[in-house]
């Protein structure tokens, strides 16, 4: 049983970890940047260890210093977030070999899920439905061998990427080889490995998410599916639960998938898996992201689960803190907006001092943040501030609820994609649940940035 968790993150996330060890008697170490010394995830915890310089690499990144700090303070778990370590299969042997309790899954399942072509396969072998593709392609003839079985169009990803980076789509056979080259470049250059594979490229797809969660005692689990199509540029913007997408059949099928997909590789913690949803109601594997999410309070709101509890009890050894075999509907509707500091036009980062701040409040309401008026956005992180997750009887009831907040909400000094998601959620097909992954895409070819 551990005592004094270090927190291994910044921002919403670092905070919303402290929060759930507050709650559980757990006493809390915050680790920062010399950007983040102001942050609210500094100020609520137990301790805190500065670990370095703004830059990610020599601070967040840092894992020595990270260990040290754990030592420093007698921390004895360390969780990881997301982004930053929280995905390190190595970090966690780290962790482990120091003595430290790992708040995630076992390294391997962490490693097996990092190489998309080892993961392909293990979900295959597990019954779990994967496009047609390839292994790892190494020379031309492989590449055009590859791309004649699957056939046109394919699209080519990084086996250690994920997230969309380094991807790229081919519908013309003479456009192959370069493709291949430059993905190999980008892969290189983005993950130190240049192997790329190839999948049957799935047009307008939908990108739907099972949460899935296991104990130590054998217990395996999904809490439903999040709707993560409303994405710019691979990074999501709004994400909801349930999504309209689904039939009962198909929901069933998605939930007995993930459950048989974490049972196979002997996981533990929470997770996701996240599916394409073809056009005709078929499905497949994409990958699986060892961790807490950004989006897991919709599954909080509509589940009535804390998740990071789970993490933090099933870390310790204990059963999951429900009976699984019972009630399996979400609970209404819940919508995640996130908040972003930049230009609503450009997507920009707008880094900053918030001069004014009103979040939104009352029935139904959940904002995650780290930030405060007077609070100064630094510029070297990810843009995201805050989350608003609004919670209500069913969609058109959310998606009131999600209007109302947005109107209520104030932020001065800075600029936010507000009147982006304003434009999103009062747009007709998005109401009437008429979308795929290429809704933002579409939206700003309509109506393109102001630089
Ligand atoms: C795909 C795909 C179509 N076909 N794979 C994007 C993120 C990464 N997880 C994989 N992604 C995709 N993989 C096949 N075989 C389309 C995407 C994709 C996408 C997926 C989810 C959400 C937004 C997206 C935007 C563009 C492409």
């Amino acid at each position: 049983m551990f005592k004094k968790v270090l927190v291994a993150n910044r921002g919403e996330i670092a905070l919303r970890v402290i929060r759930a060890c507050k709650e559980l008697g757990l006493e809390s170490v915050a680790v920062h940047s010399t950007a983040d010394a102001d942050s609210l995830h500094v100020k609520f915890a137990d301790q805190a260890v500065c670990i370095g310089p703004p830059a990610s690499k020599s601070s967040y990144l840092n894992v020595p210093m990270i260990i040290s700090a754990a030592e420093i303070t007698g921390a004895d778990a360390i969780h990881p977030g997301y982004g930053f370590l929280s995905e390190n299969a190595d970090f966690a042997e780290v962790v482990r070999k120091c003595k430290l309790t790992w708040i995630g899954p076992p390294p391997e399942a962490m490693r097996l899920m990092g190489d998309k072509i080892r993961a392909r396969a293990a979900m295959e072998a597990a019954g779990v439905p994967v496009l047609p593709g390839s292994v790892g392609l190494h020379d031309e003839i492989s590449l055009f061998e590859a791309a004649d079985r699957i056939g046109l169009p394919v699209i080519l990803k990084a086996t250690a990427g994920g997230g969309g980076r380094g991807m790229k789509i081919v519908y013309d056979k003479s456009k192959l080889l370069e493709a291949w080259a430059m993905g190999r470049t980008e892969a290189q250059n983005a993950f130190g490995n240049p192997e790329m594979y190839m999948e049957r490229y799935c047009q307008k797809p939908r990108h739907i998410e099972i949460q899935v969660v296991a104990d130590k005692h054998g217990h395996y689990t999904h809490l439903g599916e999040r709707e993560c199509s409303i994405q710019r540029r691979h990074q999501k913007v709004l994400e909801e639960a349930p999504s309209v997408a689904l039939t009962d059949e198909i929901r069933q099928k998605l939930q007995t998938a993930a459950v048989r997909a974490i049972e196979a590789i002997k996981y533990t913690n929470v997770g996701t898996l996240e599916f394409l949803l073809d056009t005709d109601g078929s499905f497949y594997f994409m990958e699986m992201n060892t961790r807490i999410q950004v989006e897991h309070p919709v599954t909080e709101l509509v589940t009535g689960l804390d998740l990071v509890r789970e993490q933090i009890r099933i870390a310790q050894g204990e059963p999951l803190s429900f009976d699984h075999t019972i009630d399996r509907r979400a609970r209404g509707h819940a919508i995640e907006l996130r908040i972003n500091a930049e230009d609503p036009n450009t997507f920009a980062g707008s880094p900053g001092k918030i001069t004014a701040l009103h979040m939104p409040g009352g029935l139904g309401v959940r904002v995650d943040t780290h930030v405060y008026a007077g609070y100064v956005v630094p510029p070297n992180y990810d843009s995201m501030i805050a989350k608003v997750i609004v919670h209500d009887v069913d969609r058109m009831a959310a998606l009131r609820r999600a209007r109302r907040c947005l109107d209520e909400m104030v932020i001065e000094g800075i600029r936010t994609n507000i009147p982006f998601l304003k434009r999103i959620i009062n747009n007709p097909d998005f109401i009437r649940g008429d979308f795929d992954t290429g809704f933002v895409g579409r939206l700003l070819a309509e109506r393109p940035a102001h630089p």
